[in-house]
């Protein structure tokens, strides 16, 4: 199973430029560690981003909830992604029809096919929401998660709607590289599995101070995610920057060297 391989090995193999630059980017820095950068201002976004940026594979945005977009914004995420050696996953969650999907992947004010290595989908509208994405994404080399479960409270992301997120995956191997989930999913449809597929799990709801938000989020440590539940990369908000206004730079910088510090550490337990 792929997860009890290395980053490194997985890495040499996997078809997708996208999911192969993330998992060289884990084993060059040595952390499975994305930071959730969910503020709504430009300048701390960018600042954030800054201090974390040596301590993650991946940076994940929310570019919707940027009060002060403008496409410049995009440009300095782009260089910071080069200068800190980091993947960009824009957590769009797509959830309409696949013409609609493509357009608002490809057009509108963000242009996420454009700059966002990664991003995700919910997979309730059924296989045609891969299809519209791809069409825009593939020629670019991008990568899509679908969102096979959730973190939060009451989810109804489970059971017979898991198992058709991953039949849906395994479909479109090309494109769809892994999930947004809690556990590996191999065991999940256990029908017709290649031994050579290998879905990243890509897991938020992590942290290691707290077991929830009182708005339905929940929280699990990066042992109980990496080295347990066998996930690929801690996906960490709030945990690192807090509300993520009068950013304190040193207590952002040791948070992250914490959570990565943890994370790795899990990864090691898991693969010995
Ligand atoms: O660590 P937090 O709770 O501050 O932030 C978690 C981040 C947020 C959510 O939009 C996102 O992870 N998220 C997702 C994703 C990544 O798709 C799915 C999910 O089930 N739970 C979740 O929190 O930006």
């Amino acid at each position: 199973m792929a997860h009890r391989q290395t980053y490194a090995q997985r890495a040499a193999k996997h078809p997708n430029p996208a999911a192969k630059a993330l998992l060289e980017t884990i084993e060059r820095k040595k952390t499975n560690l994305c930071v959730s950068v969910d503020v709504t201002k430009s300048d701390d976004f960018l600042k954030v981003i800054d201090l974390v940026g040596p301590y993650v594979c991946m940076v994940k945005t929310h570019v919707d909830i940027i009060e002060d977009f403008a496409p410049t914004l995009i440009e300095r995420l782009q260089e910071l992604s080069v200068n800190h050696d980091f993947v960009i996953f824009e957590d769009r969650k797509f959830a309409d029809i696949g013409n609609t999907v493509a357009l608002q992947y490809a057009a509108g004010v963000h242009k996420i096919a454009s700059w966002a290595h990664l991003t995700n989908a919910h997979p309730v509208p059924g296989p045609g929401i891969v299809s519209g994405l791809a069409a825009v994404g593939r020629p670019l080399g991008r990568g899509l998660l679908l969102l096979a479960e959730m973190s939060t409270k009451g989810s109804l992301a489970t059971g017979a709607y898991t198992e058709a997120a991953v039949r849906m995956a395994r479909e479109h191997r090309d494109f769809v590289v892994g999930f947004i989930a809690q556990r590996r999913m191999e065991s999940v449809a256990t029908e017709s599995v290649d031994p050579e597929e290998d879905f990243l799990i890509l897991t938020p709801g992590v942290g290691l101070d707290t077991r929830g938000d009182g708005m339905g989020q929940q929280y699990r440590t990066p042992k109980e995610v990496i080295t347990e539940a066998g996930c690929d990369v801690i996906i960490v908000g709030r945990g690192i920057y807090g509300k993520g206004d009068n950013v304190d730079v040193q207590a952002v910088q040791a948070q992250a060297e914490r959570y990565r510090a943890e994370g790795w550490a899990a990864y090691l337990a898991r693969i010995q």
